[in-house]
């Protein structure tokens, strides 16, 4: 059982008032809020520990190297990859999909196929769209139901001996779907095709095993799992990350650099260019080790709680519609209100206190397909109460009464 009223007393901000109100943080799925435990490795590192990575031969460079890489080796266990090697440390999401699709545009070629759904992350969109200009490959997409589940026959119909690479989210940010990722990639795999999986919105509530996935590349960002902005991971394959070029040029990647020719450093440093993000990496082992200290299990059964509590009471709201009802879904409630602009929801309820998220949530192609603008999302973490959700729903009826 999850201790609600002690975990909450990890989160400083939680404590803080919004417009006089106290903060009801329901943005989770923008980014998660910061337990002290990541607050104080931050502040541990830049007080005693500073010192550049990999590079000095003085004590102070070898603890920060020792604290950096055990952070590495953290995530390897955490996601149970086989070598420490697969574990690359990006910005986040957006640059390891970015690393990715850069490396397949020159791999990819003309009349091969780069497959994504209609479900996607624009993070997952627009890297491949970059990819397939460069290379003359084409982009297909997976289309899905009215409820915002992937339809998996069609998926199998737009496989084949061209697919290269499919690229999916394994929960979408919008809708909430859990997709079902185990099939996609051995499905995939049957025709020899590379599986990318984003799961930003997937890590913080779910437990992840690439090995038994069987996943080629799995993405994901640090804040979206209680540790800092400006960090995340790209786990690859082996052999993938052999196979793909580097990303970026500069120190820390090379082995070798003459004016005529440049050799690569090994894996994972032939990906990580430059001074690395030092104490975020280190912080997001602090995160990673919270978040298993409360159990992944635990958090799952407690928001999958809070999510059929909140749409218990919005479905008793006659002028909401919830825009997305997969049967598998993660807690994210997605809804509209009549032709009320989500904005000015959004705006109302920010006054009382409440934070979710409007608009299109950077996955314009799912607006379309609902043929609407935008949403107002409410995403829930395992320091909500049902109490504040009880104050959103009165505040969104509140909003409702003085729109309508
Ligand atoms: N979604 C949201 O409010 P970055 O920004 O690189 O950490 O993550 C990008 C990203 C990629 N894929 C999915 C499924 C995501 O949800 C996100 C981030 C946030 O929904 C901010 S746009």
């Amino acid at each position: 059982m999850l201790n609600n009223s002690k975990i909450r007393k990890d989160f400083p901000i939680l404590n803080r008032q919004v417009n006089g109100k106290p903060l009801v943080y329901l943005d989770n799925a923008a980014t998660s809020q910061k337990p002290q435990v990541v607050i104080a490795a931050l502040s541990k590192f830049y007080q005693k520990i500073n010192a550049n990575v990999h590079r000095g031969v003085h004590s102070l460079s070898q603890e920060a190297t020792k604290e950096f890489e055990e952070a590495r080796l953290k995530l390897q266990k955490h996601f149970n990859a086989k070598h420490t090697h697969e574990i690359i440390f990006t910005r986040g999401t957006t640059e390891s999909i970015n690393l990715v699709a850069n490396g397949f545009s020159q791999l990819l070629q003309k009349g091969d196929e780069v497959l994504i759904s209609q479900l996607e992350h624009h993070s997952n969109i627009v890297p491949w769209q970059l990819a397939c200009e460069k290379s003359g490959a084409s982009l297909k997409v997976i289309p899905i139901n009215s409820k915002g589940e992937i339809l998996l026959k069609e998926f199998e119909q737009l496989l084949s001996n061209k697919t290269k690479i499919v690229a999916v989210n394994h929960i979408s940010n919008t809708l909430g779907t859990i997709n079902p990722i185990k099939e996609i990639i051995t499905k995939a795999h049957k025709h020899n095709a590379a599986v990318l999986i984003d799961g930003a919105q997937a890590t913080a509530h779910i437990a992840i095993d690439v090995q038994e996935l069987d996943c080629d590349f799995y993405c994901t960002s640090a804040h979206k799992m209680c540790g800092p902005t400006g960090i995340g991971m790209l786990y690859g394959k082996e052999e993938w990350l052999q196979k793909i070029p580097p990303y970026q040029g500069g120190g820390e990647m090379i082995k070798e650099v003459t004016f005529e020719k440049t050799t690569y450093a090994d894996l994972p440093y032939k990906f990580e260019a430059g001074t690395p993000n030092i104490a975020d990496a280190i912080a997001f082992g602090a995160a990673i080790d919270y978040l298993n200290n409360i159990g992944l299990d635990s958090i799952a059964k407690y928001e999958n709680e809070l999510l059929a509590y909140a749409t218990q009471l919005i479905s008793e709201i006659p002028e909401v519609k919830i825009i997305g009802t997969a049967q598998e879904k993660a807690a994210v409630l997605s809804f509209i209100v009549k032709d009320i602009h989500p904005f000015d929801i959004g705006s109302i309820i920010d006054k009382l206190g409440i934070a979710v998220r409007t608009g299109h949530h950077c996955t314009q192609p799912i607006m379309q397909f609902f043929d609407i603008s935008g949403t107002i999302r409410a995403s829930f973490s395992f320091y909500n109460t049902k109490e504040e959700i009880i104050v959103f729903i009165n505040a969104l009826k509140k909003a409702i009464t003085m729109l309508c």
